[in-house]
């Protein structure tokens, strides 16, 4: 029998690291898309290198000529794109290079796919987005829900949907699209509300930071786990028709609510008074955390939440809330693999132990430039 193989652009993000180790458990032969920087970004899949069946490729989804070359010589018999600017607000500071990645880099895999004869035996999942539903017109939103993008991000991924839609009609190819709505984990971005704020309750409970500046507190997401959803996108192209899937939890919480969940994890009650701008979260009380030492009763009564508008968009989309009732017949996926709190729980311990760990690391640090100085010879 031969083997599977699949090539995972993105494969250095959040879904491309879980995706890589669920395909490797799976027995696929697996290779990743990795651009070339300056600075190590490979911390997500540092651990899986070296593995016999993972293997790296330098190639870039705004070079249409590297995709061809790789896709010709890998030979995928499934791709997941993955590959995007994949951050809101960036792409309203950087609109052309978020098109060029997230609308073109679509059409260019798909063109790569033809080019090399793959068309009838290669399977591609396209990473879709809640963004499209954007200023939303139905709440839940489902596979029939018109979409209304709200940013450039979701104006470029919106072409990619539709490119999709068109090579799977046109060319009678097994393309499709995951509409997934916000997957986060211990691995996320740490500029996504999620994460910035695991990592501050965790700095914070640590002494290590003073205060978190929020943009819009109101906003309503639906959140998932990460490792949950990379199994759907499987799914997704194991089914006998190619076919869009929204992949959602089910349940709706605002960013206030994770950050009363994620400070509580750390040990850190708030309450939160006042509105829009003049919004801020008080601690009201200190307790023992899910993982560490009690924060410093001094804490009490401290404003650790304030509002910026820096992180305010110039659109914002604000109330995301997913149907996932499709995955769950189809698919036979259970949305609530991982609850809220529990996801809540495994970011801020991960992020307690980090900062703990990051804290130790600086002092021994520290204390060698001290000894350096002091001409002490280890
Ligand atoms: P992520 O952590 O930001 O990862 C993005 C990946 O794309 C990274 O590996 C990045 O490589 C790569 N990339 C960016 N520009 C590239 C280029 N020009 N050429 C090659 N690779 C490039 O994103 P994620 O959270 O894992 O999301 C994965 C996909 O799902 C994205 O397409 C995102 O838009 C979509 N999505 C995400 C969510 C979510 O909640 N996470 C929800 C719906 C859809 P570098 O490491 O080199 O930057
Ligand atoms: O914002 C609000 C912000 O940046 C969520 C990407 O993976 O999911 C992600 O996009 C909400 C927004 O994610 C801050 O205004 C408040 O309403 O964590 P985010 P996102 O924009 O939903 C979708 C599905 C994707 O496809 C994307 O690739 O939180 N918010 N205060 C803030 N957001 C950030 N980043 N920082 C704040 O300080």
């Amino acid at each position: 029998m031969s083997k599977d193989i699949a090539l995972i652009t993105g494969v250095t993000g959040q879904d491309g690291s879980f995706l890589s180790e669920f395909l490797l458990a799976k027995g696929y032969e697996v290779h990743g898309v990795i651009r070339r920087s300056s600075v190590d970004y490979r911390e997500r899949i540092a651990h899986l290198e070296g593995t016999p069946c993972f293997h790296l490729h330098y190639a870039d989804m705004t070079d249409s000529m590297s995709m061809v070359k790789l896709v010709g010589k890998v030979k995928p018999t499934e791709i997941y794109n993955l590959a995007a600017q994949s951050h809101v607000q960036v792409s309203f500071d950087s609109p052309e290079f978020t098109a060029d990645v997230d609308a073109v880099g679509v059409l260019r895999v798909l063109e790569a796919v033809r080019a090399c004869g793959l068309e009838h035996t290669c399977r591609i999942y396209q990473a879709s987005t809640s963004e499209l539903y954007g200023k939303v017109e139905e709440v839940p939103q489902n596979e029939n829900t018109p979409f209304h993008p709200y940013s450039p991000y979701a104006v470029a991924k919106l072409y990619g949907y539709w490119i999709v839609k068109e090579y799977r009609e046109a060319y009678n190819m097994y393309c499709c699209s995951g509409i997934l709505f916000n997957h986060e984990s211990e691995r996320r971005g740490e500029t996504f509300v999620t994460r910035k704020i695991t990592l501050a309750a965790a700095r914070i409970a640590q002494g290590k930071q003073e205060k978190l500046f929020l943009g819009n507190m109101s906003s309503l997401r639906d959140w998932g786990y990460a490792k949950d959803y990379v199994e759907c996108m499987w799914l997704i192209l194991q089914q006998e028709k190619p076919e869009d899937f929204v992949i959602a939890t089910g349940v709706q919480h605002s960013v206030r609510e994770f950050a009363y969940q994620a400070f509580k994890a750390a040990g850190i009650e708030l309450k939160f008074e006042g509105e829009g701008l003049y919004e801020k979260g008080v601690c009201v009380s200190v307790h023992h955390p899910i993982v560490g030492v009690k924060p410093s009763e001094t804490l009490v009564g401290k404003v650790l939440i304030e509002v910026s508008e820096d992180f305010y968009r110039p659109t914002d989309v604000v109330n995301l809330w997913g149907d996932p009732t499709k995955a769950k017949t189809k698919l036979g996926w259970n949305p609530q693999t991982t609850t809220f709190d529990q996801l809540v729980e495994i970011m801020v311990k991960y992020d307690m132990q980090k900062v703990a760990a990051d804290s130790v690391a600086s002092t021994v640090r520290t204390n060698l430039a001290e000894y350096l100085e002091k001409g002490v010879v280890l």
